[in-house]
């Protein structure tokens, strides 16, 4: 299972959403990440993705984990994923598009949960009102639809 990394990135009550313009989820709108490569930390893998994505720098000290989601794909399991997920109030520089990103501020009320993936409406939420979260989602057709989730906050 590919170990993931999601940065929701937070100021001024908004979080940093981006649609992304490549790779898993092309057209979606999502928080920024991606693999984690062998012998790099999560948290390390977390910073150096959100530089390359969006040219903003973090210290891995200065990210908090606020959720842990698993993600199992009945028809392609060769797509589960293992998420981690952190919320970022400090960092150095401001987030630019890049040739994988284009990011944009959203206001909680007003999250595009209709071009987000399907899962993203049942924890977002949850994380983004301070709580952390831990739990699962079962995809059917290639991940177009949930067939049974479970999400606890912890
Ligand atoms: P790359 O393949 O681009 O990393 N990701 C998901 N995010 C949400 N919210 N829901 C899902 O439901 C996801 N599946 C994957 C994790 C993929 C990026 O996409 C996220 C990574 O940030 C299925 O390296």
């Amino acid at each position: 299972m590919k170990l993931v990394t999601l940065c929701l990135l937070i100021k001024d009550n908004k979080v940093l959403l981006a649609m992304k313009k490549r790779g898993f989820g092309t057209g979606k709108i999502n928080g920024i990440g991606g693999k984690v490569e062998e012998g790099e930390t999560i948290e390390a893998a977390a910073s150096r993705e959100v530089g390359e994505e969006i040219g903003v720098v973090i210290d891995p000290a200065k990210m908090e984990k606020v959720g842990n989601v698993k993600f199992y794909f009945r028809d392609k399991p060769e797509w589960d994923q293992d998420m981690h997920v952190f919320l970022v109030k400090d960092w150095q520089g401001e987030p630019k598009e890049s040739e994988e990103m284009i990011p944009k501020w959203y206001s909680h009320g007003d999250i595009p949960f209709d071009v987000m993936w399907a899962d993203d409406k049942h924890w977002l939420p949850i994380v983004l009102a301070g709580k952390k979260v831990e739990g699962k989602f079962h995809f059917i057709n290639e991940g177009a639809q949930i067939d049974g989730f479970d999400i606890r906050e912890v």
